[in-house]
């Protein structure tokens, strides 16, 4: 029976190109990404990462990350790599909360698991449905006229579905937003207005009535989820929670206030894959459409949202975000996971990527 014998701790400055990224609450201009490579006695090693979007997206951020990490790490050194619930049990005793941190280790788990057994994630997840997955493109919060351009060309180069980021500003600025991106919008496209938990239950109640004539879903509009439930019935749109579902009891909770339509869904902040799995399996179950994403990060990352999201009923995947549009480079050059309209699953083994580590920084070793 195999081993964890080692487990590393790297960081690594994402080198953000293109146009900077800009949210509600966070302008974004690099991101520091860390990743956890874990050996076992065997010499099969299994990668995980996590790159909160900064420090003020969500109660999470970079160096919390790893020291979480270098507290977790000593825990589960001489443990199976295949006992990933005895695992995330062990790391649960070892340290209250901390999910996004803890996912880094999860997927590692799950890359080592699909390595040992010889089989792709997706193949373990339950088996991929498609091989390519859509996307979609997230639009960051510029003016009418720009917003409606990027709705031009992304819907032109095949993006099913296009996330409008609002909030941050006087709410008539978000209403000409949606209107003009409305008027260029192919018929079929999805358009998501994303506010980032940052309006006001009045500026959404606003924002709903004002394009009332509008087809699109409206994304975590408001800080908290009773925010959110204040909302319930007084809404012209549907309502898709993102920040606020936290984990497996926040996603149930949604869709039994019925307050969520569906959601949009972060492997790292619901601890990883694992619970990643039941979340499918309740959104299936109820109905709801979710994305599967991440708040950031390299190939590890979009590599374990591309597999998840491969095994999600098609009617009921929204779409698989990655980060590849912001990022120069890969970890793997000859396997990278390519942003576009539609993301080819990976086949090798585990995620189906190989990281060059040279790259990235050293910052704990625990054997
Ligand atoms: C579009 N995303 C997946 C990327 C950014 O992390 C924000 C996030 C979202 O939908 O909130
Ligand atoms: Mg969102």
């Amino acid at each position: 029976m195999d081993r964890i014998k080692e487990i590393h701790i790297y960081q690594y400055d994402l080198p953000v190109v293109g146009p900077s990224y800009r949210m509600a609450l966070s302008h974004l201009t690099k991101l520091d990404t860390t990743l956890v490579k874990i050996v076992c006695e065997s010499g099969v090693t299994g990668f995980g990462e996590v790159c909160p979007l900064g420090d003020t997206y969500q109660p999470a951020h970079p160096s919390g990350a790893r020291a979480a990490l270098q507290l977790l790490a000593p825990h589960l050194i001489g443990m199976n790599p295949l006992h990933s619930q005895t695992i995330n049990s062990k790391m649960d005793l070892a340290l209250s909360g901390h999910a996004y941190a803890k996912a880094a280790i999860d997927i590692a788990l799950w890359d080592l698991k699909g390595k040992i057994f010889g089989v792709s994630l997706s193949d373990l997840l339950g088996g991929a449905v498609v091989d390519h997955v859509p996307s979609y493109y997230a639009i960051s919060t510029d003016t009418p006229d720009n917003v409606a351009k990027i709705v031009q060309e992304k819907q032109g180069q095949g993006y099913p579905r296009l996330q409008l980021k609002v909030g941050g500003r006087d709410i008539e600025e978000d209403i000409a937003v949606a209107r003009k991106a409305f008027e260029v919008r192919k018929p079929g496209v999805k358009i998501v207005l994303d506010a980032n938990r940052s309006l006001s239950s009045r500026d959404a109640i606003f924002l709903s009535n004002a394009c009332r004539d509008l087809n699109f879903t409206l994304e975590q509009p408001c800080n908290t989820y009773e925010e959110i439930k204040s909302l319930k019935g007084r809404l012209n749109h549907p309502i898709f929670v993102d920040e606020s579902a936290t984990g497996i009891d926040m996603v149930c909770r949604s869709i039994h206030d019925d307050v969520a339509n569906g959601f949009g869904m972060k492997i790292t902040r619901v601890g990883g894959l694992s619970n990643m799995i039941a979340i499918r399996d309740i959104c299936r179950g109820f109905n709801r459409p979710m994305t599967c994403e991440d708040s950031w990060g390299g190939d590890i990352i979009a590599a374990a949202c591309v597999h998840m999201g491969a095994t999600i009923a098609p009617k009921l995947l929204e779409g698989v975000w990655v980060a590849d549009n912001y990022i120069d480079g890969n970890y793997d050059e000859e396997n990278p996971i390519s942003a576009g309209s539609h993301i080819k699953v990976p086949t090798g083994l585990g995620l189906g990527i190989n990281p060059d580590t040279s790259k990235w920084t050293a910052f704990a070793c625990i054997d």
